[in-house]
């Protein structure tokens, strides 16, 4: 079984190229939920629904996240009775925040209301949120803090970054699933997501950074910024207010602690040495993924890098069937 931590957009979509590439129930998609937030009384779980619409193939291929073809009456209504409407919740979308939030209210946890949505969906690999616990990221700005949905969607990431905090993570706790998903895995992967507010707080869950190292198991990143700019979103306007360098190494230097092999593209090629000095061992690919066949693509080279360093670090197949048996 393969485990992928994945943010936004881009990691749902390297988690769409290796569900399409593994067999059925063999990947693990532990989601950042440091970005939900409540609207309207639910609780939204943007990164959750980007991975589960994604890996359910009804997405909206566009924006890559809220469903496909979806209609927004229930935001006009909203509108006209003045509450807030910047952040674009479908019809159909608004389905998915309500069946959670009442399942929340009703006791059941994060974890337990994200599996039966996906199995609804018929999504054939596990969904987990990083806790079960709320976190919430905020970004200090120069106009005071703002709350992570309030910096992205609605200020459209115009303010400059002066920090990024977690509020929550610390009393945070690894859940069973996630810590039994990491240990009985073959191998992590870090999706091309912002390494600061994605897969930041899914590394600062308390444990899962030792629940990782102590699995020993390879670690492959891949670069969510190429040639000096993110793929998607805010991640290189972060890096810079928060001082680090807007580049593979910037990225290569925020997981050194976990030393993966990381991917960075051909437009990065030059910069594989300094990627080696800053921890982690880069191998060269074409990282962006602009159709479907470039996900699966991806996750076929991530899959491969995988297979060697296996091989490399003298790990076989039936290590791996024993390990698992341990952990059954
Ligand atoms: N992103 C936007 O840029 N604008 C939106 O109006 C918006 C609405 C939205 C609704 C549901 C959902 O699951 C995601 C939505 N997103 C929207 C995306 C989301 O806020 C970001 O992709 C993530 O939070 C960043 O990881």
């Amino acid at each position: 079984m393969i485990v992928a931590l994945a943010g936004g957009v881009g990691g749902a979509k390297l988690a769409d190229g290796l569900y399409a590439e593994l067999p059925a129930n063999s990947l693990t998609v532990v989601v950042n939920t440091a970005d939900d937030f409540t609207l309207h009384g639910l609780h939204i779980s943007p990164d959750l629904d980007t991975v589960m619409y994604t890996l359910a193939g009804v997405a909206n291929p566009e924006t890559g996240w809220g469903v496909d073809k979806d209609t927004f009456s229930g935001l006009d209504m909203l509108g006209r009775y003045g509450a807030p409407d910047w952040f674009r919740l479908g019809d159909r979308d608004l389905v998915t925040h309500i069946l959670r939030s009442t399942a929340l209210r009703e006791g059941s946890s994060l974890t337990e209301v994200t599996a039966r949505l996906g199995q609804a969906l018929g999504i054939q690999a596990a969904l987990l949120p990083m806790c079960d616990e709320q976190v919430q990221t905020i970004v200090q700005t120069p106009d005071g803090e703002l709350g992570f949905q309030e910096y992205f969607v609605h200020r459209q990431c115009r303010d400059q970054v002066l920090g990024v905090h977690f509020e929550g993570l610390e009393q945070a706790s690894l859940s069973d699933a996630v810590r039994s998903a990491i240990s009985q895995c073959e191998a992590v992967i870090i999706c091309p997501s912002n390494p600061i507010v994605s897969v930041g707080p899914i590394l600062g869950v308390p444990g899962l950074r030792e629940c990782l190292l102590n699995a020993r198991v390879p670690v492959i990143a891949v670069s969510p910024i190429i040639a000096g700019q993110a793929v998607k979103g805010p991640a290189a306007r972060m890096l810079e207010g928060l001082g680090k360098q807007v580049s593979v190494v910037g990225v290569a230097a925020e997981y050194k602690e976990l030393a993966p092999v990381l991917v960075i593209d051909e437009d990065d090629r030059d910069l594989a040495g300094e990627v080696a000095a800053a921890g982690s061992t880069p191998v060269v690919a074409p990282i962006l993924m602009k159709t479907p066949e470039d996900r699966r693509s991806l996750a076929r080279r991530v899959l491969d890098i995988v297979r060697e360093v296996r091989i490399n670090n003298g790990m076989s197949v039936e290590d791996q069937d024993s390990r698992a048996e341990m952990h059954a």
